[in-house]
């Protein structure tokens, strides 16, 4: 039977780690897979997390199951975080999943068990895996107009003309803050251009929230899908733990759904359960559960918004200073928008060909499609970085 099985395609992100490490060169850049690495280039066990692992170790007593849908302390936690009071609670219901990708995957899931013909809108571009598993779960998909490259800046009209047009009962996947891979979200304004243009249509918007607090800070970068959750209603926000805490193996993340009623969140609750025991019974829970102690300890969860602050400020620092480099090294502005963008990426415009010239002539690594992780880069490495890009595609 297994002869029956056919290759499938590779991640070209998590394909272009494994070319990384085999590169030998000494002077190599990895600006590729979305972690964070801090002054040393380390992706670093955060210290707040470090705490909670001690309290936990010291303070567990069982290992028994939690329940379906996780521990319910965690939900509740990470939708005060990311929710605040946006909607009534009542109104909403959660479940811990496998990480971000796997908070994706329940919401489509639940989706697709309420209206299996409807189709998803992905905003083009957007993080490989939307189109993969919309692919994998057999939904319907379109693209809709996001980002101009040329121009560097989000198509406004053309994303209003395409959310304007979307059907009733069709999932419209949004990016919640630092968007991947361009790093250009809307402004709050904009923001409000895009519920109104969805406000009306009858579809669910899916919120994929995987760099709170990356951007410019929690309750700015919540500000948006908070925004939706007011404004329309049915909601699905999937949140990642991954990066804002650090927890990257640890698979922590959450699906957080708001519905028309509190029987109606019951219902979904039920449904997010059930979709969990089907896959694999109960979602992990340790680092979950190092999410819930330390937003619930006060003493925590200032280290760990201190911590996060100062990751995000390394990041937009960064950018500022590769911006500047390469306003130097190429002559021109035309790199200014990395300084102003947000989150881990952005994307350089550069051609297939000079990516790979970047990679072959330079041992500089990014995206196929010239994205970089600049959450990644080394201070120390940005001009010789800056040098190489005017050099490649400075013509
Ligand atoms: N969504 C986006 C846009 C991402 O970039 C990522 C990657 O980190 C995820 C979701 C999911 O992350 P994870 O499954 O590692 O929590
Ligand atoms: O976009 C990135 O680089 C991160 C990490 O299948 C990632 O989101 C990449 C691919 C993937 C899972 C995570």
């Amino acid at each position: 039977m297994l002869e029956a099985l056919k290759p499938q395609p590779e991640d070209q992100i998590l394909m272009l780690m494994d070319q990384f490490r085999a590169d030998t060169r000494a002077d190599k850049i990895d600006l590729g897979v979305g972690v964070y690495r801090n002054s040393q280039g380390v992706t670093p066990v955060m210290g707040a997390v470090k705490s909670a692992e001690r309290q936990l170790w010291e303070s567990q007593t069982t290992k028994g199951y939690t329940s379906l849908i996780g521990d319910p302390a965690f939900v509740d936690a990470m939708r005060d975080l990311v929710i605040g009071d946006a909607v009534d609670p009542a109104r909403l219901a959660g479940a811990a999943s496998v990480g971000g990708t796997g908070a994706i995957r329940l919401g489509l899931d639940l989706a697709r068990l309420a209206a299996p013909q409807a189709t998803v809108h992905i905003p083009d571009p957007s993080w490989p895996n939307h189109r993969a598993i919309v692919a994998a779960i057999g939904m319907p998909m379109k693209t809709f107009r996001y980002f101009d490259a040329d121009e560097n800046a989000l198509d406004m009209p053309g994303m209003i003309a395409d959310l304007g047009a979307v059907a009733a009962g069709d999932v419209v996947i949004l990016h919640g803050c630092c968007h991947n891979p361009t790093g250009s979200d809307p402004t709050p304004a904009q923001w409000a251009d895009i519920v109104a243009a969805l406000s009306g249509t009858g579809a669910v918007v899916l919120v994929d929230l995987a760099y709170l607090g990356l951007g410019d800070g929690i309750e700015a970068d919540a500000a948006a899908t908070r925004m939706l959750l007011a404004g329309l209603p049915e909601v699905i926000v999937a949140v990642s733990c991954s990066k804002n805490f650090g927890l990257y193996r640890d698979r922590a993340g959450v699906v957080l759904v708001s519905g028309q009623s509190a029987a109606q969140a019951a219902l979904v609750r039920a449904n997010l359960a059930t979709l969990n025991r089907l896959s694999y019974s109960f979602p992990a829970d340790h680092g979950a559960r190092l999410v819930e102690m330390i937003l619930a300890d006060a003493a925590l969860r200032a280290e760990w918004t201190e911590e996060l602050s100062e990751m995000r400020n390394r990041i937009n620092a960064l950018r500022r200073d590769l911006a500047e480099a390469l306003r130097d090294a190429a002559g021109s502005d035309r790199f200014a928008h990395f300084g102003s963008q947000r989150g881990m990426f952005s994307r350089l415009g550069a051609t297939p060909d000079e990516v790979r010239r970047l990679r072959e002539d330079h041992a500089i690594y990014m995206v196929g499609d010239g994205r970089m992780n600049i959450a990644g880069l080394a201070k120390e490495d940005i001009p010789r970085l800056a040098r190489a890009i005017a050099e490649v595609c400075g013509q």
